[in-house]
């Protein structure tokens, strides 16, 4: 682990949200996190901060020693409870003090300004998680995962972090790192001794000892798809010509009526995104507008919005009226859309049908009716089950979504197909042995081992401030 600088001084930040609230935190962590507080933290009891056992909350008054006028007149700047948790058991592995105060951003800020003038430095984005990471509590994977559940849209997707947090993936990799480094062991051994030659038997251990950790990696990839989708959303498009009832589905999957909706055609005349949930998983449901041909600028424009939101869909919701026999506009989207990942979604259904849905080239094809919200179920049905790849339960739960796992495990998989190909090959086995370190060293990646300084940043750099 490469040594990083500055883990000498102390950090203070907010550690709650900007605004007002019930409680603010402040925090603290590092070697004079606990003589910062002695300095300005009057306990109502005997005990200072330094004096305190880990684990332990203290209740008394933050007071401005820095002003010395201020202090003789015991100004008090708020009423706190102060909790003590001493090296190494913290969660930056430092000493750390946490100043629960009245949650008024004025009072926090005051609070933080005090600790900051007695020695503290304002701590950058995610500095407590890479001190935590720094200090050996948790590796890299794990600090992803405190980020992931901070900014989790959904409660699935905290579970999963939950368990990344908890070191499933951690403990995953390593154990599939120990086989991989004993079979390095092994393969140095014999090229250190060459009058050993590899016998058959070893010869085929190792291969199956390739072949079943280049599995379990497999595995942890197979579920990334599901693991990106629960973390980033898909984006959703309605599209369909004037008045099928796209911004009617629309307000039916919000269940809240969010769009405009009448029966004249041309209604919507800008695209509308809003987030949604189905069955855990984050949506961004975009309502376009209908027009085919433009009559105005406005409607120029938002043919060209609607456009580009469709181009970008990860999945689009092509609504049809029950009620009308396929038209021009209609066939025009369908050769449009043909290629893309498409649900059809036949509206309208309380209507007499005049819709003739033979020779579509789409597979799935739902009946609604969005005015008595009737069929929404298997609507929903169908979203996730066009963007949910297979089953989630295998590989213990573990679900890959960070693209830097993602990628650092493909290249382990790259790395392991090519020493196993070798080794049927028959060929030297120093060149096996290099590629099985690169598989390794891939690993190690993902748990922020041998990473250096600048991704390190950049990754704490997209934490807030304060965790
Ligand atoms: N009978 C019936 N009418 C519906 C249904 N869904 C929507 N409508 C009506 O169809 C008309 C058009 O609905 P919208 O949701 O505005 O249609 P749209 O596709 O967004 O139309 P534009 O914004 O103009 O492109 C409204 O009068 C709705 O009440 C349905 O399931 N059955
Ligand atoms: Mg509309």
């Amino acid at each position: 682990m490469y040594q990083f600088k500055g883990l000498d001084d102390t950090i203070a930040a907010i550690a709650t949200p900007a605004g007002n609230g019930g409680i603010g935190v402040v925090r603290l962590s590092g070697p004079q996190a606990l003589s910062i507080s002695d300095d300005v933290f009057s306990p109502k009891g005997k005990v200072k901060p330094s004096q305190a056992k880990g684990f332990t909350v203290h209740y008394g008054w933050i007071v401005n020693t820095n002003d010395e006028e201020q202090a003789m007149n015991g100004e008090i700047i708020d009423e706190v409870l102060l909790t003590v948790m001493r090296a190494p058991k913290s969660y930056t592995g430092e000493d750390v003090v946490e100043i629960g105060c009245h949650g008024g951003w004025a009072v926090v800020r005051a609070v933080l300004d005090i600790v900051l003038k007695a020695g503290a430095r304002l701590a950058e984005p995610g500095e407590f998680t890479k001190r935590a990471f720094l200090n050996g509590r948790m590796d890299l994977a794990q600090a992803e995962a405190v980020l992931d559940i901070i900014r989790a849209k959904t409660e699935a997707f905290v579970r999963v972090s939950q368990h990344q947090l908890k070191g499933q993936l951690s403990d995953e990799i390593e154990s599939i790192r120990k086989v991989l480094m004993s079979v390095y062991t092994t393969l140095e051994a014999l090229i250190n001794f060459p009058e050993d030659d590899i016998d058959a038997q070893t010869h085929d251990d190792v291969c199956q000892r390739l072949e079943e950790q280049n599995k379990r990696i497999q595995t942890l990839l197979a579920n990334s798809p599901n693991g990106r989708l629960l973390k980033e959303g898909i984006r959703v498009v309605f599209c369909g010509k004037p008045n099928v009832g796209k911004s009617s589905l629309l307000n039916v999957l919000l269940k809240t009526p969010r769009a405009i909706v009448t029966d004249i055609a041309g209604t919507t005349r800008d695209v509308l995104e809003e987030e949604a949930q189905i069955k855990g998983i984050p949506l961004q449901l975009v309502d376009t507008a209908g027009i085919l041909s433009p009559r105005d600028l406005i409607e120029q424009e938002a043919v060209k919005r609607s456009h580009l939101y469709i181009q970008s869909a990860d999945l689009v919701l092509l609504v049809l009226d029950h009620s009308l026999p396929l038209e021009d506009q209609d066939r025009i989207l369908i050769e449009q859309l043909k290629d893309r990942p498409v649900v059809v979604v036949v509206n309208k259904c309380d209507l007499p049908s005049r819709l003739e849905l033979a020779h579509l080239p789409f597979e799935k094809v739902v009946k609604v009716c969005a005015l008595q919200q009737q069929g929404i179920d298997q609507l929903e049905h169908a979203i996730v089950e066009s963007v949910w790849q297979g089953e989630v339960s295998n590989s213990h739960g573990i679900l890959i979504s960070n693209l830097r796992h993602i990628q650092a495990l493909k290249q382990a998989v790259v790395e392991l197909e090519a020493a196993w190909g070798l080794m049927g090959e028959g060929l030297s086995l120093e060149f096996i042995s290099e590629h099985i370190k690169a598989a390794v060293n891939c690993l190690d990646a993902v748990l922020g081992r041998n990473i250096d300084e600048d991704l390190l940043e950049s990754i704490f750099s997209e934490f807030c401030i304060g965790k």
